[in-house]
């Protein structure tokens, strides 16, 4: 082994001393951010174990639904789901450092009582894809965080602000390893946990998605209520007029964070758009479209809900839902000209 690979080797660059290290970089940063950061590591490090213990185990048929209990959006939740959520909401008030929280398993944002009271405000998807704990289908937790104007005085204007506002985003995915990708606004790094360690380890340094990919998902189950410009671009990728080779379907469905990450890594395009029964798409803009938006662009993608960039939405509501369109810049240019060339015509 050369001198560079040896030095890489032994200089473990764990999450924690990667975000010192950016923090460092702003001399005003008093440190609130790393340890913000290490709360919601210390979620994902107990969700993923909670899952693991699941998935190696074969235990997954003692985990049955969770009585009466369901969401906000009205689905039955996995007791995975309840104890993530209590997890996630612990850590982050024992944090010191939120003031206002927004999961997808709570009706109601919570705000922090005063005494522990910070300035930051996470919204997050605590166990995304928990219908697939049966199978041992990758699932995971979504984030995003913003800062509050008013430290004494939050209020849910403070959570109602465009992705475009987020200070960080990330994912947590629990697969066949557990992997952490997050964005502070410069860049996109992946760590990957090395159990032995029980760290992070820095493993997917400054990912860039390719320009254009060979890729697009969808559930094409879908497709009956489909606008134009959807079923005119899925057909141009499977039948395209260019002479190029036919893209090929992958979609993992429940589990966005999984066909999110494959989409970061590979390029391609990953799409929730509206259609004749649901015309806000299915995922939930806070805490699913927007941290994966901000990634997908903090990565060299783009982010498009149909009308226009994801990241500008102003939400109105915290569970609101809304299209998109996200992936390698190329592929999101191609279904943008559709959605402008359609919005030409009809005028
Ligand atoms: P959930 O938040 O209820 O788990 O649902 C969100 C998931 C996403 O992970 C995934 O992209 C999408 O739902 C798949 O929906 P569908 O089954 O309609 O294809
Ligand atoms: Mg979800």
């Amino acid at each position: 082994m050369d001198h560079a690979a040896e030095a890489q080797r032994t200089d473990l660059m764990t999450i924690t001393r990667h975000v010192l290290n950016e923090q460092s970089k702003h001399p005003e940063s008093r440190g609130d951010f790393s340890i913000l950061l290490n709360h919601i590591v210390l979620g994902c490090k107990f969700v993923c174990s909670a899952v693991n213990k699941l998935f190696q185990a074969g235990l997954a048929k003692l985990i049955g639904l969770a009585g009466e209990i369901t969401n906000v959006q009205g689905e039955q939740q996995k007791k995975l789901d309840v104890l993530s959520n209590q997890v996630f909401v612990k850590a982050l008030v024992s944090s010191g450092r939120t003031c206002i929280l927004v999961s997808e398993e709570d009706e109601e944002a919570t705000f922090v009582e005063p005494s522990k009271r910070g300035r930051y405000i996470v919204v997050f998807d605590p166990l995304d894809g928990s219908s697939n704990i049966d199978c041992g289908v990758s699932i995971g937790t979504i984030f995003g965080i913003y800062v509050v104007k008013n430290k004494d005085d939050p209020t849910l204007e403070d959570v109602l602000q465009p992705g475009k506002y987020m200070l960080a985003a990330g994912y947590c995915m629990y697969g066949s390893s557990c992997t952490l990708v997050l964005s502070t606004g410069s860049g996109v790094n992946g760590f990957t946990l090395d159990p032995s360690l029980g760290e992070f380890m820095l493993t997917h340094p400054d990912i860039k998605i390719p320009k254009k990919g060979k890729i697009y998902s969808v559930n094409e189950g879908n497709a009956k209520n489909w606008d134009d410009v959807t079923s005119k671009y899925v057909e141009n990728c499977k039948f395209p007029k260019d002479g190029s080779s036919p893209k090929s379907l992958r979609y993992i469905g429940s589990s966005m964070v999984a066909d999110v990450h494959r989409t970061l890594l590979y390029g391609g395009i990953f799409m929730y758009p509206a259609d004749k029964k649901t015309p806000n798409g299915k995922l939930r803009l806070l805490y699913e479209v927007f941290p994966m938006s901000y990634l997908m662009e903090q990565a060299g993608g783009e982010a498009f809900t149909g009308k226009q960039r994801a990241l500008d939405l102003v939400p109105k509501k915290i569970h609101e839902r809304s299209p998109v369109f996200l992936g390698s810049s190329d592929d999101v240019q191609e279904i943008k000209a559709l959605y402008a060339a359609a919005a030409a015509a009809a005028e």
